[in-house]
C-alpha cells in the first residue's frame, strides 16, 4: 500500500515512522510520504487559502492549489503499479479492487480544466472533515484493501467544496470523514488516526493476527471488549475474578462475553441496538 499525505505541516507525520508503522515501512509492507501543500503554490507568499465567498469568519483553502497537488500525485500511477508488484498478497481478499464510490457527491458535468490521469483502480482520496460522516472500523477495513490512499489535510475553516465534487465527477473515489463529534484545529490528527486504523489491518502488519480479530468493533458483533487482568492475582486488596483463574475455558468465555455485553449496554447502548438477534446466543438472551 502506498500512502501520500498532504498538509501544510508535513513534519507532523514524522511520528508515523515510529513503532509498528515504521517497522512495516522498513519491511516494505507500505510506504508513507508526507508532502507540503505549499509546494504546489506559485505566489511569493505560498498562500493556500482565501476569504470565504458569501462572507464569514476564517479562511477557506483554495481549490487550485489542491487540484495541482492532487493531479500531480494522481499522475504517479505507473510508480504505484511498480511498487505494488513488489508486495506479495498473502490472501486473495486483499487483491480485490473496489469500484469508486461517489455516494457523497453525484457525478457532475465535466469542466474544461486540466484533468488528472484516468482514475486508477484501487486508489482512494480521503479528506478529513468534521462535517462529514463518521469514520468507522468498516471504513478502515474497506480502505485497507486499496493499494493507494491520498490524504489531504484541511486547515482553517475548511476547503473549497468544489474539490471533492470535481474529483468524484471524474470517477475518483473521493471520501470525506469525521473522526468524532468534537472539533480539531485541522485534519492532521484525524489523518493520523485513520492511517493507523487502516494500516494495522494490512496482512502481515501485526505480529499476531489474532489480536485483530478479538478487538472491539471487529468481527460480526461490535461489542466493547471485556476487561483484562495480569499477575499478581491479588493487588492492593483487589482480586482478579475467580472464574478467570479457574482454568475452565467455557466458563471464562461466558464470563467475558457477559461482561462485554453488559459494558456495551452501559457505555454504548447505540452498539447494542445495532446487534442482530441472530448474533446473540441463548445465554446472551438471559441477560
Ligand atoms: Cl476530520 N477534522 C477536524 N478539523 N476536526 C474534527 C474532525 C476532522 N473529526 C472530528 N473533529
Amino acid at each position: 500500500m502506498k500512502i501520500d499525505i498532504v498538509s501544510v505541516f508535513p513534519e507532523y507525520f514524522e511520528v508515523l515512522n515510529l513503532s509498528l508503522l515504521g517497522k512495516a515501512q522498513e519491511r516494505g509492507l507500505l510506504s508513507i510520504d508526507a508532502h507540503d501543500l505549499r509546494d504546489w503554490t506559485h505566489d511569493v507568499h505560498h498562500s493556500v487559502d482565501d476569504t470565504p465567498i458569501g462572507g464569514g469568519a476564517g479562511m477557506v483553502m483554495k481549490p487550485e492549489v489542491w487540484s495541482e497537488c492532487l493531479d500531480s500525485l494522481l499522475g504517479e500511477r505507473s510508480l504505484v503499479n511498480i511498487e505494488q508488484s513488489d508486495v506479495k498478497k498473502p490472501d486473495g481478499e486483499h487483491s480485490d479492487v473496489e469500484k469508486p464510490d461517489a455516494e457523497q457527491h453525484s457525478a457532475e458535468q465535466s469542466d474544461e480544466g486540466y484533468a488528472a490521469s484516468d482514475p486508477a483502480p484501487g486508489t482512494t482520496i480521503v479528506f478529513p472533515n468534521p462535517s462529514a460522516p463518521l469514520f468507522t472500523q468498516d471504513d478502515a477495513q474497506e480502505l485497507s484493501h486499496q493499494n493507494r490512499l491520498i490524504f489531504g489535510c484541511g486547515r482553517y475553516e475548511g476547503y473549497d467544496a468544489r474539490i471533492p465534487a470535481y474529483y468524484c465527477s471524474k470517477g475518483y473515489d473521493f471520501r470525506e470523514y469525521s473522526i468524532g463529534d468534537y472539533v480539531l484545529n485541522g485534519g492532521e490528527v484525524a489523518v493520523s488516526a485513520m492511517v493507523e486504523a487502516i494500516t494495522r489491518l494490512l496482512p502481515g502488519f501485526m505480529g499476531n493476527p489474532d489480536s485483530i480479530v478479538e478487538e472491539s468493533y471487529t468481527g460480526k458483533q461490535a461489542l466493547l471488549e471485556y476487561r483484562q487482568y495480569t499477575r499478581p492475582a491479588q493487588w492492593r486488596g483487589r482480586d482478579v475474578p475467580d472464574i478467570l483463574r479457574s482454568g475452565d475455558h467455557a466458563k471464562v468465555d461466558r464470563f467475558r462475553r457477559d461482561e462485554a455485553l453488559v459494558r456495551t449496554a452501559n457505555i454504548r447502548p447505540d452498539l447494542i441496538e445495532q446487534l442482530r438477534v441472530e448474533d446473540l446466543d441463548k445465554a446472551d438472551r438471559k441477560l
